[in-house]
């Protein structure tokens, strides 16, 4: 608790009396936005067709927000600080709109919505309505980088954001509810990384309003010294803020701000001229005042203001309701109007001359904006990382642990710029990229130890095993205009398939804001995939998440499987230069076979799909092409493929296959589907018009389907993969279980062939005791039979 004294408060009572007026036009201008349609300036009496037909948006926490708002503009003046808001009750998106435009910076972006009684009505249409604006804290909002609609991600972003911004405040509003979420209760946690010599601050403000949307809030109803233990207990100084007079809460807020700013200074000073390395104790502000503070206090009986009924629209039916209509305009007009806005509609001068100026208005700052701040990132020759391929199917390293040296150079050229961060929960070393702790560090606040591995107060690699963690402070890295990579276990990244679903919406959005930059391509690389999960087990096999993403727009998604090594260099060095994508690039660390040399894989890389004619034995010269095509997308299939390939031409040398691989997911789909899309003709030349198509796929087979479906060939296409078969056994059981393994693919091909006699049944009466064997050869040995231990290409 903040101990203010009278005549503590920092305010003059000029000062407060200015606060308190922004605040009110902020508010004024909130209610305005969820209500009025028409007569902005209430120039006439409150009429019912000046009330909008559909009542959109949330009230409750929209003058808490407002009241933040205000007070740090005055710390920004006061202090000169480059700050950004970031609103994670984001729902309160009329309190972010009504500030920027006070401020000016909302009509720099959209001049239509003027400073003028026009641009009031416009404000005020626009929102929450047909071709207008969303009701969050949406794209849309200048000084946005956080929508706020799915909540628990606030503090994860303001610390992606504050990460190598040393210069930057981020102020983070948290929900009290939004403090509920799984996401948000981690997030506490992010001040263990946040390196006060070279990052910024983030500034956390606990908006204890006390409810939800129906339900009181849990940090609320605790009592306020377990309030403080919690926050201190996850190393915050909390500072409370509690009331809900105006006057006695503006000198409170002033207090704590400057009490938070000083103490951020003296920490960073400490840092960063005494050389003082210990975790400091970060302060906090706890904002304790009513929901849906200064709106009606009682409606048709029942309480509103400091209560969950504040939450959305309190007055639902002023158009209809003479009592509502006379409750809304004496509820704005509490807020004298009159005396905020000029004849024009011009906000008051010397209320107006509270908020900062230029850049340093949270409407205006570059960093909300981040693609403006982008850098290109520094990228090696991904040549100079090459695996030697003298002829295809010589053994690897493991295509990760090659890929971890070109990470590594990145992480290392982009040093100086401190714009490029690796991001991952506990899984770099396990997933294969070890080769960049030979340039950098884990960066780690926490205590240190003798035995402690790669972990430093500041390095270019963060892990918390957390990916909702990860996957936020990365999206803040990034909207704050910087590069990075996420490293992750396939099958947890759906812990994250909501983020990523939000981040994509961000993009998409974005990209059609003429006003917005482009940022840097989120890249998430998933190793330790699927099938070679085999210590692991069942938990740990889960290929699902590239369905996920290839729901979003396509505009905005790109899914790479590389094959091997030297595609997976390509791919990333491709992935790492693109813009305002989400790649996701799926690779394997174990030992594995390399097929391509890296001309052959940059140029399949390039094409994303191709036919490779050193794996089949078409007759190139012949125009009936071939009898089957096998096709695969992904590391393993494609290693299965080859080795079905090979036994076929074994055994039966007369059938004509055609390999095709696939990296490029999204070229599967139709050019008027995907910016990558092949278009019928390109597809129909690979695939054949009407030949047996055998697909070996990575994840789930219906996702080929889904891709595929409007191909002229489509019924000819045989999709297998994951069919959620797994535990522990061997890595060829694994395709075995799931009928992936080369076995089943080459009697795939000879069950859809024309008849292939008596020949063709032989062979797959051995291939069927090849299985059998198998089976009994792992159960009693514990480990692949030496054939496919040993299984070497003759392509
Ligand atoms: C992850 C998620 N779950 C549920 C919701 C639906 N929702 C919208 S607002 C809200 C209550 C938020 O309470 P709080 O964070 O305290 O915000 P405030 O009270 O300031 O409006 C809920 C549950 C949501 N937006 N996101």
């Amino acid at each position: 608790m903040i101990p203010l004294q009278a005549g503590d408060s920092p305010l003059t009572s000029a000062q407060r009396g200015l606060i308190d007026a922004w605040w009110r036009a902020a508010n004024y201008l909130s209610v305005g936005q969820i209500y009025l349609f028409d007569n902005p300036l209430l120039r006439r009496p409150l009429a019912a067709q000046d009330i909008k037909h559909m009542l959109l948006g949330h009230w409750g926490t929209t003058p808490g927000q407002n009241f933040i708002y205000a007070h740090l503009n005055r710390a920004i003046v006061k202090y000169d600080l480059d700050m950004i808001y970031i609103s994670g009750p984001g729902h309160g998106g009329p309190a972010v709109v009504a500030n920027t435009y006070l401020e000016g910076s909302y009509s720099e972006i959209y001049p239509d919505v003027s400073r003028d009684e026009l641009g009031l009505r416009r404000l005020f249409k626009q929102f929450s309505f047909p071709g207008g604006i969303p009701s969050h804290a949406s794209p849309e909002t200048p000084g946005s980088i956080h929508e706020g609609g799915e909540l628990g991600y606030s503090l994860s972003h303001a610390f992606g954001a504050a990460f190598d911004n040393p210069g930057l405040v981020v102020a983070c509003v948290v929900g009290d509810g939004e403090a509920e979420t799984g996401p948000l209760a981690t997030a506490w946690h992010s001040n263990k990384f946040l390196d006060a010599a070279n990052d910024g601050a983030v500034l956390p403000i606990l908006h204890l309003n006390g409810f939800k949307i129906a339900n009181p809030t849990i940090l609320a109803r605790i009592p306020r010294a377990e309030l403080t233990q919690l926050l201190q207990g996850c190393g915050w100084e909390p500072l409370f803020v509690e009331g809900h007079e105006p006057e006695a809460m503006h000198d409170a807020m002033a207090a704590a701000l400057d009490a938070c700013i000083e103490r951020i200074h003296a920490i960073q000073h400490a840092a960063r001229e005494q050389g003082d390395r210990e975790r400091p104790r970060w302060p906090m502000i706890v904002l304790a005042s009513p929901k849906g503070w200064t709106g009606p206090k009682e409606i048709d009986g029942l309480k509103i203001e400091g209560s969950f009924r504040s939450h959305q629209v309190p007055l639902t039916d002023p158009r209809a309701k003479p009592e509502h209509l006379r409750l809304l305009e004496a509820w704005l007009r509490s807020y004298r109007p009159h005396e905020l806005f000029d004849a024009e509609g011009r906000l008051a001068e010397d209320i107006a001359a509270l908020a900062p100026v230029g850049a340093r208005r949270m409407g205006a700052n570059p960093h909300a904006n981040g693609g403006l701040l982008l850098r290109e990132l520094h990228v090696p020759d991904f040549r100079d990382y090459a695996v030697d391929v003298p002829a295809p199917g010589i053994q690897g390293i493991g295509d990760t642990h090659v890929l971890g040296r070109f990470i590594r150079d990145v992480i290392a050229l982009n040093e100086p710029t401190r714009n490029f961060r690796l991001f991952g929960p506990d899984e770099t070393l396990s997933n294969g990229l070890e080769a960049v702790f030979e340039k950098t560090q884990r960066q780690w606040e926490g205590a240190l130890v003798d035995d402690d591995q790669f972990l430093a107060r500041a390095g270019r690699v963060m892990e918390v095993l957390s990916e909702h963690q990860c996957e936020g402070w990365l999206e803040g890295y990034l909207l704050t205009g910087r590069h990075g990579l996420l490293n992750c276990y396939e099958a947890f990244i759906h812990i994250v398939d909501s983020m990523f679903n939000q981040h994509a919406k961000w993009l998409k959005v974005t990209a059609r804001l003429p006003w917005r930059a482009r940022i840097a391509s989120l890249n998430i690389l998933l190793a330790s995939h699927v099938w070679r999960q085999d210590h692991n087990g069942f938990t740990h096999q889960d290929p699902g998440f590239i369905d996920h993403v290839m729901n979003k727009k396509p505009e905005v998604v790109r899914v790479y499987l590389p094959p091997d090594a030297n595609c997976l260099l390509s791919v990333m060095d491709h992935c790492l230069r693109s813009r305002h994508y989400v790649n996701v690039v799926v690779a394997g660390k174990h030992p594995s076979p390399q097929w391509l040399t890296m001309d052959q894989a940059a140029a399949h890389c390039a094409a994303g799909i191709g036919i490779w004619d050193w794996a089949g034995n078409e007759d190139a010269s012949s125009d009936t092409g071939p009898d089957v095509v096998m096709a695969c997308c992904g590391d393993v299939p494609t290693l299965e493929t080859l080795a079905a390939v090979q036994l076929l031409r074994e055994h039966l040398p007369a059938v004509k296959v055609r390999v095709v691989n696939v990296v490029d997911l999204c070229r599967l789909m139709p050019n008027s589907e995907h910016p990558h899309g092949l278009d019928d003709r390109a597809f129909d030349e690979l695939f054949t018009r009407d030949k047996p198509v055998i697909f070996a796929f990575h994840a789930y087979p219906w996702l080929i389907h889904r891709l595929t479906y409007r191909r002229t060939n489509h019924d000819s296409i045989h999709v297998r993969g994951y069919k959620e078969e797994g535990t522990i056994t061997t890595a060829f059981d694994m395709t075995v279980l799931n009928e992936l393994d080369r076995f089943h693919l080459a009697m795939d091909a000879i069950d859809r062939l024309p008849p292939t006699g008596e020949r063709g049944l032989s062979v797959k009466r051995a291939l069927q005791a090849r299985l059998v064997e198998h089976k009994r050869y792992i159960e009693a040995n514990g480990q692949d039979l030496p054939e496919i231990r040993n299984w070497k290409s003759s392509a």
